[in-house]
């Protein structure tokens, strides 16, 4: 049975579902392009780790906005990825430090894990 090929989407996905990786700790992933994140508002348990990943090709970056919440990853050329695992509850906003004028915001809202 032929193994279906992966398919590198093109255009921004809107909902994404990818609740853990392949050690079963909650896993997210942001799209970020030109000039915006996908999805924007992504709302994850806490413990999650969030990739970014540039399907872009110009030069990128998350940074943080709450002073108390610092993650900034470095510039991002076409590719990169970066992760940062939230481990607080809270709503983490975040932009391009370039593109922050464009509109290129993103936030996390992090929720205390179902169960416990
Ligand atoms: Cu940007």
């Amino acid at each position: 049975m032929p193994t279906p090929r992966p398919t590198v989407p093109t255009t921004a996905p809107q909902a994404l579902a990818i609740p853990t990786d392949s050690a079963g700790a909650p896993f997210a992933m942001v799209w970020m392009g030109e000039h915006y994140f996908a999805p924007s508002t992504l709302t994850v348990p806490v413990g999650t780790t969030v990739m970014w990943r540039m399907l872009g090709q110009q030069e990128h970056d998350v940074w943080a906005l709450d002073a108390g919440g610092a993650f900034h990853s470095p510039t991002m050329g076409p590719g990169a990825t970066y992760t940062h695992t939230f481990t607080k509850v809270g709503t983490f906003k975040y932009t391009c430090i370039p593109h922050g004028g464009d509109g290129m915001y993103g936030e996390v809202i992090v929720i205390p894990r179902p169960g416990g």
